[in-house]
């Protein structure tokens, strides 16, 4: 790399663009270009919604190799974007496997050397609280219950550019039917690795599948995605030590896709029922999905399922969270799949589970959180009249003696005059010195997580390797329990939620986080360790 490069040309994708999000975040409004409409993509445009790849698994065995890689690719916009990828391709494949399967998968990192940050430590902090090493990966299975060893489920591996890591998954013989992800979650390179796109999806296959009304279905994938760019479409490298009028990451257009299609159409006939496999893998965007004129009920949640099909009118993903819904189409016509953003600033959406209210209406909203459309449902044809089921394999197991109790707060480190320092748990920032917090293999626990910042903005919080049953918001019981394994907690200082969790099968350190990306890498993250 040429040392006369500027560090913002380095990683080959783009100079600075215009950017106006002060680096203390609570006036981190990010300036953006309108939201794109209809008229400059006009509807006889949209796309079939397409399918990523999928990998089977064959005779318990999955194998695929995963090419973390920078490329110039078509979204369905008037022009090419240049973002970082897995295989080249916005999401990677979908990976389809059952309980017991063994997934090996060959990570290769081609993304571009950039120039080594460790020694541009700057007012605020060290680089662990700051973008860094960003075009360095690794591999996180999202929401499985498997061991974080290794050369398993191990957000301790570092693949740096030009290297790569086999790693070798072993799915329990007991684990659950569901939808989950993966993605990078190489601390300080989570957030501009995700935003650029690199995400794909995972089936569990199991006891849901051969519920009849659900195998008669047609079954489809939605890796919901917002790829952020610069004004010449691409993406945009971070900025570890921005000025005032800087962003640590910097973009001026969102683009929402569905399997990295924008605007794409979904085709059914009346009547028919469709199974839609939903996730947000949008960074730090939170996001409600609304479809009128059709009947939406979800059968799960972050691969656990509900015990009977909900209505989903207004279904409510934070980043990270995965429902599956069943679609049974209303009648003929063109209908708008419209999406309401919401971000860490801005959380109130429709169908979020909370008990606090939302402000009134105040100023205006900015460009990035008008709701849109997200794709159009085209009713037409027939065929046979299709039914949902009345009942689900539940996900429930039953929670051990609590052996223990702890109170976890999402904080924010500020100097006296205001300004930022980093995000933490508890007050730390994310330091791999830190002794991990120790659970005892075998046990549950119960854990309420605190909005500790009072900065109105909610978190969301994610632990890896076992999911989670919420109990309590804000110490008001829930009639319904909620199984998840990313739950978003509300944005006034002392906003809380109760869960409860069992910790099993496996020992080794992990981590829990916000999953709002940029404060993961920022600071919000703590190690953990289940030990025997
Ligand atoms: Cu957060």
């Amino acid at each position: 790399m040429p040392a006369t490069l500027s560090r913002r040309q380095a990683l080959g994708l783009g100079v600075l663009g215009a950017v106006s999000c002060a680096v203390t975040l609570s006036s981190c409004v990010p300036s953006v270009t309108p939201s794109p409409t209809t008229t400059r993509w006009p509807s006889f445009s949209r796309p079939e919604l397409p399918q990523p790849p999928v990998v089977r698994s064959k005779e318990g065995l999955l194998t695929t190799r995963l090419n973390a890689r920078a490329d110039v690719l078509g979204i369905g916009v008037e022009r090419d974007i240049t973002t970082v990828t897995y295989d080249g391709r916005i999401p990677g494949s979908t990976w389809d496997f059952r309980p017991g399967d063994r997934l090996k998968v060959e990570l290769v990192n081609d993304l571009p050397v950039i120039p080594d940050y460790n020694h541009t430590h700057n007012d605020f902090g060290t680089d662990l609280t700051r973008p860094h090493e960003w075009t360095t990966t690794n591999l996180h299975t999202h929401g499985l219950h498997v061991s974080p060893r290794g050369n398993q489920d191990n957000v301790f591996v570092s693949v740096r550019p030009g290297k790569k890591f086999d790693f070798d998954f072993r799915i329990p013989e007991d684990h659950q039917a569901g939808f989950f992800w993966y993605h990078p979650h190489r601390h300080g390179a989570v957030t501009q690795q995700v935003r650029g796109g690199m995400a794909g999806g995972m089936i569990v296959r199991g006891d849901l599948d051969e519920v009849p009304e659900i195998a008669a279905a047609e079954e489809k994938v939605l890796v919901i995605q917002a790829i952020e760019l610069g004004p010449d479409y691409k993406l945009m490298p971070p900025i570890p030590d921005p000025s005032k009028s800087e962003a640590f990451y910097p973009r001026t257009q969102i683009f929402w896709t569905i399997n990295g299609v924008f605007r794409p159409t979904i085709t059914m006939y009346p009547g028919e029922v469709q199974r839609w496999r939903i996730v947000n893998a949008a960074e730090g965007k939170l996001a409600s999905l609304r479809l009128a004129g059709h009947k939406l009920a979800a059968i799960a949640h972050d691969g656990m399922t509900l015990a009977e099909p909900e209505p989903a009118d207004d279904t409510f993903l934070g980043p990270g969270n995965r429902v599956e819904v069943l679609v049974k189409a209303g009648s003929a016509g063109l209908y708008d799949l419209v999406l309401s953003p919401g971000s860490s600033q801005k959380p109130f959406l429709p169908g979020m589970p909370q008990t606090t209210q939302p402000p009134g209406p105040s100023g205006t909203v900015s460009p990035e959180l008008v709701p849109r459309l997200l794709a159009t449902i085209e009713v037409r044809g027939e065929g046979p009249e299709m039914s949902l089921p009345e009942s689900l394999p539940v996900f429930d197991p039953e929670i051990l003696p609590i052996a223990r109790s702890r109170e976890v707060a999402y904080t924010v480190n500020r100097r006296g005059d205001g300004t930022f320092v980093s995000f933490g748990v508890n007050g730390h920032p994310y330091d791999p010195a830190r002794a991990p917090y120790r659970m005892k293999l075998g046990t549950a626990e119960e854990w309420t997580v605190v909005n500790g910042a009072d900065e109105g903005f909610v978190h969301v919080f994610h632990i890896h390797v076992n999911p989670f049953k919420v109990t309590k918001i804000n110490g008001v019981p829930l009639e319904k329990p909620l199984w998840r394994d990313t739950f978003t907690l509300g944005p006034r200082l002392g906003d809380s939620f109760t869960f409860e969790s069992n910790f099993t099968d496996f020992t080794g350190q992990f981590v829990q986080h916000c999953h709002v990306l940029s404060h993961e890498d920022l600071g919000m993250m703590e190690a953990l360790e289940i030990v025997a």
